[in-house]
């Protein structure tokens, strides 16, 4: 069977890549999962200047899933570039995929900017969805704000540009319409959910930052029926984050209509879980009798 996708100029071996921040660099996990098997890898976000990130803790977990509130520590994106951080993703045969933030459009402008033709990378994502630091960086909860972003960033790229849409909205239609409508090549969706914990014996937010983005099983039903509803309106291609702990949870994202998927909270459960997905997914398609992805994607999708 063939498992392989395209978003624009990116082709992918097969539709399973890691949810950006879910391998921080892939530092510590580079010797423990091949990632020669991946579709793609997805890099941290890198912000636009250097940030400490949040006041720890910064996870906690809950009942169906964690919470983080990492904040984006980052070293800025010239000192990136100038580390040759990209460099190393490279060597590993997979296509790269960059993950990006910033506190205006201005900023993630300035980044596609120092960006444009380096050879190290693939896509970029543009990260408009971080629930962790304040009102000003959740641009993709303000419909205004995320159309003028990607279509400022879309004038100076040519790399293909995936928009990170936010969970925390009321209609995923709207952004995601909106994102097409300004260039995107296609959207993620989605980041985490706001939400907090609190610990009844000190009668505090377990969490630094007192909120933190919520991800696991506990927001899969809910970003399914999102990834649902934008497969209704989009004619660009839609990859879905959020839960995925089996294969058969990639495989519910592409009945609804996903191109492509990404694992985040599940990588910290089971480290070989992104392996397991991408041969679940070829033995779904070989039982079905079915040739390529093409022919299961959307076919839930009564909306289309
Ligand atoms: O670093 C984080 O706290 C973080 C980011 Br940038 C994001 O996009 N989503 C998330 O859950 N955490």
């Amino acid at each position: 069977t063939d498992l392989s996708v395209q978003i624009s100029t990116l082709q992918m071996k097969n539709p399973v890549m890691p949810a950006s921040g879910a391998y921080d660099y892939f530092e510590d996990n580079a010797d423990v999962f091949p990632m020669c098997t991946l579709g793609a890898i997805m890099l941290k976000s890198v912000h636009r200047y250097p940030r400490p990130g949040n006041k720890p803790p910064r996870i906690a977990e809950v009942t169906g899933g964690m919470l983080n509130s990492i904040g984006i520590p980052s070293i800025g994106i010239e000192e990136f570039l100038n580390k040759g951080m990209l460099e190393h993703y490279k060597t590993l045969n997979v296509p790269v995929v960059i993950s990006i933030s910033g506190g205006s459009p201005v900023d993630y402008v300035e980044i596609c900017k120092m960006l444009e033709g380096n050879p190290f990378i693939d896509a970029i994502e543009l990260n408009l969805s971080c629930p962790n630091v304040g009102t000003g960086l959740q641009l993709a909860s303000d419909e205004v704000l995320l159309g003028r972003t990607v279509q400022s960033v879309r004038t100076v790229t040519s790399f293909p540009l995936i928009a990170k849409l936010s969970p925390n909205v009321t209609d995923i239609r709207k952004t995601a319409k909106i994102s097409e409508e300004c260039g995107a090549d296609a959207v993620t969706v989605a980041n985490t959910y706001m939400g907090m914990k609190i610990d009844i014996q000190t009668k505090k937010p377990v969490l630094g930052n007192i909120m933190g983005g919520l991800s696991g099983p506990a927001i899969k039903p809910i970003t399914l029926h999102m990834v649902y509803q934008a497969y209704s309106v989009l004619n660009i291609p839609i990859i879905a984050c959020g839960g995925i702990m089996c294969a058969s949870d990639a495989i519910e994202y592409i009945l609804a209509g996903a191109t492509a998927v990404q694992v985040g909270a599940g990588n910290f459960v089971n480290p070989m879980l992104m392996k397991e997905v991408i041969e679940g997914i070829d033995d779904y398609l070989a039982k079905n009798g079915c040739q390529s992805l093409s022919d299961i994607r959307g076919i839930a999708n009564c909306r289309k």
